[in-house]
């Protein structure tokens, strides 16, 4: 089988099927106990992500173990703040931390320009995992949305609310723009590299999509992820690539998304699945939403929770089962195989 037969890519195409493909946000993860054989060898998150044959060992092991029917690339959307010198670090049991965030105007004025080879550890990831996969199995790249990104790299770390964000974003927005502006052309210029290295669909990040009010999310985020596209639509190199975007509670909807050109929208837990399937027609695939927290409950509540999902999407163009966000670390790797199987038994 090749891969545009395989069920990921039909059901990107929004072909209708009678078992949806499944994979997992964060599949690869603590919740794993041969992750964290590994990843107990590093200090710094980030410099397990710079081995791309750690990397493409770490993405391997869900699929040996679930047999899922496609891979995500290991890595994490904070290389593109950190190729462009803002010193992230992940240490231990802690979020990212900048030690270089951007927290006056003057450092976005001087910032470096992007060198997508600066991040050729993340396309040797990508050409090693390709070699590895079976031939029918898709392999998803991915990087956050230039508003997530810039979010971290103001905040300089994780936070309930980026209140520092969201006054320096009222206080320097002429500013703010240009670094959206530089982090789109990166985030464009980082997939088209690993399209060069052999991924077959994106996925596109939009974690702090909730930080924003409806009018500042069009200008700051809902805007620069259009272009994103726009640009990755119009490239020979990545033109044929379905793309999703996950973005997580933005103010004003997920309809906002069905004038993006966009393959597939994944949809946060919280989100209807009643409701999206009006909004957005038939038009876009779907992907989604089971919420992770229900993976701590009992066999039955879990069927019962599949069973409501997979009924709703019965005959819906392009559906992919997913959860509604990653897989925490507290979960058993075994829920994992119950809902595998229970959505290919259903
Ligand atoms: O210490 C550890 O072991 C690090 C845990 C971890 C892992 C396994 C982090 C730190 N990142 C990752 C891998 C990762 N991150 C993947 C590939 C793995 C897979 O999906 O199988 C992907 C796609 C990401 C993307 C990512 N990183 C997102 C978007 C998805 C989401 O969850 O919303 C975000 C927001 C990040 C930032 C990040 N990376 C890691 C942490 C602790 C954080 C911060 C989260 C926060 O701000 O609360």
């Amino acid at each position: 089988m090749t891969i545009d037969k395989s069920l990921f890519i039909r059901a990107l195409r929004k072909e209708k099927l009678s078992t949806p493909p499944i994979w997992y946000m964060r599949q690869a993860g603590r919740y794993l106990p041969e992750y964290r054989k590994i990843r107990s060898k590093f200090r710094n998150f980030l410099d397990m992500c710079k081995d791309p044959d750690v990397c493409c060992e770490l993405a391997l092991q869900p699929m040996n173990r679930f047999n899922l029917d496609a891979s995500i690339l290991f890595s994490d959307i904070l290389t593109i703040p950190d190729a462009f010198n803002l010193g992230v670090e992940f240490k231990e049991g802690e979020g990212p931390v900048f030690n270089n965030p951007i927290k006056n105007k003057a450092i976005i004025r001087d910032l470096p320009r992007f060198n997508p080879q600066d991040l050729s550890y993340v396309y040797k990831c990508v050409e090693n995992l390709r070699a590895s996969l079976p031939p029918s199995i898709p392999l998803i790249g991915f990087c956050g949305s230039p508003w997530t990104l810039a979010a971290y790299s103001i905040e300089g770390s994780s936070s309930k609310d980026f209140g520092f964000t969201k006054k320096f974003i009222s206080e320097n927005t002429e500013e703010v723009h240009e670094l959206l502006d530089a982090y789109t052309n990166a985030c464009f210029l980082y997939l088209k590299e690993q399209a060069m290295s052999g991924i077959n669909a994106i996925q596109i990040f939009d974690s702090w999509a909730n930080l924003l009010n409806e009018s500042d999310y069009k200008i700051y985020s809902l805007n620069y992820i259009n272009d994103l596209v726009r640009k990755l639509k119009m490239d020979k190199i990545t033109s044929n690539l379905p793309i999703i975007v996950f973005a997580r509670q933005p103010a004003g909807g997920i309809g906002q998304f069905s004038h993006v050109s966009l393959d597939c929208i994944s949809l946060y837990w919280d989100e209807s699945i009643d409701k999206s399937i009006s909004i957005l027609k038939n038009n876009t695939a779907i992907q989604g939403n089971l919420d992770p927290k229900i993976l701590k409950e009992d066999n039955s509540v879990i069927r019962k929770e599949v069973k409501l999902i997979i009924d709703k999407f019965k005959d819906y163009p392009g559906y992919i089962f997913n959860l509604g966000h990653g897989i925490t670390p507290d979960i058993d790797p075994d829920k994992i195989k119950f809902v595998t199987d229970t959505v290919r038994e259903i």
